[in-house]
Formats: structure tokens, sequence, C-alpha cells
């Protein structure tokens, strides 16, 4: 059978990168079995003979209503899948979906009939929310990386910007490449659309967002730059982590020190 991504090099650019970060999550142990998920809207990359193709799955219900997702494509992990199995085979461990003109339904259309992760509702919705900021932002990530959520355990950190301000403190390069911080979605049931609604929300504020005692999300103009907000985030957190298990609480950096980054990099 003939793969989707033959001849179209920009698409398969993107199925790389993906699988390229499905590798890292892997290596980092933040991806436990099928732990975490990725989609990335490329409708960008699709020609008319792929608008052509027929479906390769009955029409499913996303669960929710997306405007902004008519004739969207996405390429999508797949729901059960190992994230280190879609780092070495992703059109194996992923699939490609086409959004029906309902915006409420989607249909696989290549390469293989993989059911898109169980998160679709949160990923579908962060991408709609994504295309209405108009900032071109096209990944977005779901992982479990084992100190952020650890410091999620704590409910004081759970305090709005409590955990910002702490990660930003520990190093100065969290606050410069994540200016935004770490948003809070207090706990909900993995894959409902109560966790995608939440997480929507905490989106107005934040490109990365905590899950309470699960996991982030973090969107992005690509799935490389989503995993940096999150990996200098984790970064942080194992810094902290370090430190407290010297026997001793981090001093962190200065207010005066955070503000002078805050100018330097006009943030
Ligand atoms: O896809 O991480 O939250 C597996 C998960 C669900
Ligand atoms: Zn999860």
């Amino acid at each position: 059978m003939k793969s989707i991504l033959e001849n179209r090099p920009e698409l398969a650019r993107q199925v790389a990168e993906v699988a390229e970060v499905a590798g890292y999550l892997w290596q980092k142990g933040w991806a436990e079995r099928n732990g975490g998920n990725i989609t990335v809207n490329v409708t960008a990359h699709i020609d008319d003979a792929v608008r052509a193709l027929p479906a390769i799955s009955e029409v499913r219900l996303i669960g929710t209503v997306l405007p902004h997702l008519k004739g969207c494509y996405f390429f999508c992990k797949g729901t059960n899948r190992r994230m280190r199995d879609l780092a070495r085979r992703p059109m194996e461990n992923g699939a490609v979906i086409r959004i029906l003109d309902d915006c409420a339904s989607y249909e696989i259309v290549a390469d293989n009939p993989v059911p898109p992760t169980s998160e679709l509702p949160a990923h579908l919705s962060m991408h709609d929310k994504m295309i209405a900021d108009g900032k071109g932002y096209t990944a977005a990530l779901h992982t479990h990386p084992i100190e952020l959520v650890a410091l999620s355990h704590n409910p004081a950190f759970l305090e709005k910007d409590v955990l910002t301000n702490l990660l930003w403190s520990m190093i100065p390069e969290t606050r410069a490449f994540c200016p935004k911080g770490l948003g809070i979605v207090r706990y909900e049931m993995p894959s409902t659309l109560q966790l995608a609604q939440a997480t929507i929300r905490e989106l107005a504020d934040y490109d990365v967002v905590m899950w309470e005692k699960h996991g982030v999300c973090a969107v992005g103009p690509d799935i490389m730059e989503a995993f940096d907000f999150v990996d200098v985030l984790s970064k942080s957190a194992q810094i902290y982590l370090t430190a407290r298990s010297m026997g001793f609480e981090p001093e962190g950096m200065s207010r005066r020190q955070m503000d002078e980054l805050k100018e330097a990099f006009n943030l």
C-alpha cells in the first residue's frame, strides 16, 4: 500500500518530527505503556488528492462541536499505542484524520485505520482554540512528566501561579522559554469533555497546563516547541526536587533577578 507521506515531503517532515518527540518522551520516562498523546494539525500540507481520499473508518463523533475545525486534517497518535512504537513506526501507531463538515465528527483517511488517542476531545478542543487565537500554533502534546506530576500532589502548589513562580525561579531559562508559566487544571477523569473544557479555559493564559495528579498538556507552533515548553518546566522541577532531596529548600532567584530577566528578554 502507498503511504500518504510518499511525495509529500512537508507532511512526511511533520510526522518525522512527531516520531522524534515520541522517542524523547519515552527516553525521559514520561510515557509508560500507552501514556501520553500527540496531535498535529497538518491541514496546510494536505492537497486535493488527499482531500479526495475515501475514509478507511466509519464516521465517529468527537463528543463536542468545534467550529474552527471544519475540513481540517490531523495526524494523531493511536489510542492504546505506545510512544516508543510511535517513535519507530509512526504510520502504524498513528493516523491522519479528517474533520467532517458538521464539525462534530471525523473519519480516518490514512495510512491505517488506527483509532485516535483517548484524549481526542481535549486535543481537538485545544486545536479549535489555537485556530481561533490565530497565532499559527499547530501542535498539542499530552505527557506524564514524573517530577511535574509529583509536584501536583501538593495542594499548596495548585494555587494560581505558585508553581509557575517556583519553577521560573529555579533557573533563568525557564522563564525565558516558558514565559507564560504553568496553568492548573484540577483533577478530572481522563478522556472526558470536562477535562477538555477545563484545559481550554486555562489555555487562555498559558501554553502549558498541569492536569492534577495526571500529566501536562502543551500547545505550540510545532511539536518540537510544545515539547520544549514542557522540557524546561520539567528541568526546573528536577532542580527543585534535587535541592530538596539534598535536604534544603532551594533559595530560588530573587524577585529582582526575575524582573531583570523579564526586561532583558522582553517577556
Ligand atoms: O493516552 O495518557 O490520558 C493515554 C493517556 C490518557
Ligand atoms: Zn494521560
